[in-house]
C-alpha cells in the first residue's frame, strides 16, 4: 500500500520504493539487447511449441494465427541486470497460460527454454514461465512494439531479470530437465529473481541450476 502523501490521497505506486534491491528507476525506454534487430518476414516467421508436449506432438501459429489469440494486458516493470528499471508498462498479448492451454507440456515437464531470432534463448522453470502475469507482448501502452523492442512478439516475465524475456520470440521448448539459456550460460544467474538480488552465476546455490 501507498503512504498517505501531504493531499491526502495514496502515494503513486512508483519510485525507488517499489524496486528490487540495487535498482533504479529509468525514465524513457532504453533499447537493450545483444547483437542486430531482426528483420520481420510475416510469411516466414512462425511460433512453435515444442518439446515434451503432452502428445508428442509440435504446435506452430503463423502471425496471422497468433494475432488472434486472445489478448490479455498486464502492468509489469521490466528490471535490467545492469541495475535500471522501466516501471509501469502496460503490456498486452498472449499469456504464456494459453500457450500451457493449447500445447499443453508432458507430465515431467519442469523448465522450458524460449527461443528467439538468431538462438537468443532464455531458461525458465516451468512455474516462473506458467506464472499468471507472463505474456508474450505485442503491445506496450496499447501499441504495437517497435522492431528494436521485440516486434512481433517478446516475452515479458515481470518477476524475473528481464534478459529471461527474449525480444523477437519464436518458439518454445518444453524441457525435463534444466538446460542453460544463452546468458545463463555467460555468467548470469540461472534463475534471476531480482527481488532476491540473483544477478550472477557466481551467486547460485546448490540446485540453483545444472553445471557450468
Ligand atoms: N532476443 C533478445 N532478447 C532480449 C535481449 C537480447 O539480447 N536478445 N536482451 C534482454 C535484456 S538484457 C533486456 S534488459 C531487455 C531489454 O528490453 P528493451 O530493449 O525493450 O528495453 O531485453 C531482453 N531481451
Ligand atoms: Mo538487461
Amino acid at each position: 500500500m501507498g503512504q498517505p502523501d501531504s493531499r491526502g490521497g495514496q502515494a503513486p505506486q512508483h519510485g525507488a520504493d517499489r524496486l528490487p534491491p540495487g535498482q533504479r528507476p529509468q525514465r524513457g525506454w532504453p533499447v537493450t539487447h545483444y547483437g542486430p534487430v531482426p528483420r520481420f518476414r510475416p510469411e516466414r516467421w512462425e511460433f512453435r511449441v515444442f518439446g515434451a508436449t503432452a502428445d508428442g506432438g509440435k504446435r506452430c501459429w503463423t502471425h496471422e494465427e497468433f494475432s488472434a489469440l486472445p489478448y490479455e494486458t498486464v502492468v509489469a516493470d521490466l528490471h535490467c541486470v545492469t541495475k535500471f528499471s522501466m516501471q509501469d508498462a502496460e503490456w498486452g498479448g498472449v499469456s504464456a497460460g494459453t500457450f500451457l492451454a493449447l500445447a499443453p507440456p508432458a507430465p515431467e515437464v519442469t523448465h522450458v527454454m524460449v527461443w528467439a531470432e538468431y538462438g537468443y534463448s532464455a531458461n525458465l522453470r516451468l512455474a516462473d514461465f506458467a506464472a499468471r502475469r507472463t505474456v508474450f507482448a505485442t503491445h506496450r501502452d496499447g501499441e504495437l512494439l517497435t522492431a528494436e523492442h521485440g516486434f512481433p512478439v517478446r516475452l515479458v516475465v515481470p518477476q524475473l531479470y528481464a534478459w529471461k524475456g527474449p525480444k523477437w520470440v519464436r518458439g518454445v521448448e518444453y524441457m525435463t530437465a534444466d538446460r542453460r539459456g544463452f546468458w545463463e550460460e555467460r555468467g548470469y544467474h540461472n534463475i534471476g529473481d531480482p527481488w532476491r538480488e540473483q544477478r550472477y552465476s557466481y551467486q547460485e546455490e546448490p540446485g540453483d541450476g545444472p553445471d557450468l
